[in-house]
């Protein structure tokens, strides 16, 4: 069966062009500091994103856990939205490792306002943990992909900052709210202190993410990064298709948005609750009545997989192995299902 393959942009084989660079990838010992494709791919992204320096990590939960850890110390309060994927889909990690305590927050389409901030802020008295981080996450998975402007971000890494607290950004997917904004990718990244970049969801890499922050802080996520079993050897192989990514993909990003796009209206012109976000990129959330699960088992036996979220949402990601014939076939399939 040719499928359809919409569970999630993490499923995209790596182009012609990174298998090529994959097997010419200069390497060395990246424990020792030595492989120069990651070097160079850690500085790359420290560029794009205008911080002072990069640390490659094999998974984006790693990269959000060393950074939780380098910015923590245990007990710590943690400010996040309920629908983040740091506490949502990272298995505790942060009560696991790094002993966080996380308070949880509302906002529309995962977008913490500062008001919400403040009113959840208490005053620093024993009784209470130490207030230290806040996270955010653009694009927001749980919210469909919803990209999160430049100014929302600005606001509350103002208040955060008056208030000593530092912010940290999952960026798994940022550059697909640039492209969406139509904004650098770096103005997005200049409202945290650090970001996590992945290289294995949009941008279509098979393995990785690289944290950027300040240089002293990177050096202690480095050592965290060990601790967490994350110091690879020859990570060049890896860091080689990143590099590949990062220059081959963004430029693409706005048709995945496109096909996402396309099938949101296709799927409410069929009937469906086919919802997007105020600023959309790759997702679609689709509400259905019966259980989600039986849903996605009945688009498989048609060669389309998608992931069921929640009890009645399917969510649907496009991505560069996703064309335009394969979101033809998707809205078939919805078609045929819903009789
Ligand atoms: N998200 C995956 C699943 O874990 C849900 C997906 O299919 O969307 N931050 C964000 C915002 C993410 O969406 C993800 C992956 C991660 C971090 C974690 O990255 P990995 O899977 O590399 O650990």
């Amino acid at each position: 069966m040719q499928w359809v393959d919409l569970r999630s942009d993490t499923v995209t084989r790596p182009s012609p062009a990174m298998r090529k660079a994959m097997a010419e990838a200069e390497v060395g010992d990246d424990v020792y500091g030595e492989d120069p494709t990651v070097n160079r791919l850690e500085a790359r992204v420290a560029e794009v994103l205008d911080k002072e320096a990069g640390l490659f990590l094999p998974s984006g939960t790693m990269s959000n856990q060393a950074a939780i850890l380098a910015h923590t110390e245990r007990g710590d309060e943690i400010f996040i939205h309920r629908d983040s994927h740091a506490y949502y889909y990272e298995a505790g990690a942060a009560a696991m490792w790094a002993g966080a305590t996380f308070h949880l927050l509302e906002g529309e389409e995962g977008c913490i306002a500062p008001e919400t901030l403040r009113n959840a802020l208490r005053p620093a008295n024993f009784h209470h943990p130490r207030s230290r981080l806040v996270i955010v996450e653009n694009t927001h998975n749980r919210s469909g992909g919803a990209a999160h402007r430049a100014d929302q971000m600005a606001a509350l890494f103002a208040f955060s900052r008056e208030q000593g607290l530092k912010i940290h950004l999952d960026g798994a997917r940022l550059f697909n709210a640039a492209i969406a904004l139509g904004v650098p990718i770096a103005s997005l990244a200049s409202y945290a202190d650090t970001v996590s970049l992945c290289l294995s969801k949009g941008l279509g890499a098979p393995v990785g993410s690289v944290l950027v922050g300040p240089r002293n802080f990177i050096a202690t996520a480095r050592r965290y990064r060990k601790a967490l079993g994350g110091g690879m050897r020859q990570a060049g192989i890896l860091a080689a298709a990143g590099l590949v990514a990062l220059e081959e993909t963004p430029p693409l990003l706005v048709h995945d948005h496109r096909r996402a796009a396309r099938l949101a209206s296709a799927l409410r012109e069929l009937g469906f609750h086919a919802s997007q976000p105020h600023v959309p990129t790759n997702m679609v959330l689709v509400a259905v009545d019966a259980p989600a699960a039986r849903w996605s088992a009945n688009l498989r036996t048609m060669g389309i997989l998608a992931s069921a979220v929640a009890p009645n949402r399917l969510r649907l990601v496009t991505h560069r192995d996703v064309d335009d014939d394969a979101v033809e076939r998707a809205i078939a399939a919805f078609k045929a299902a819903a009789r």
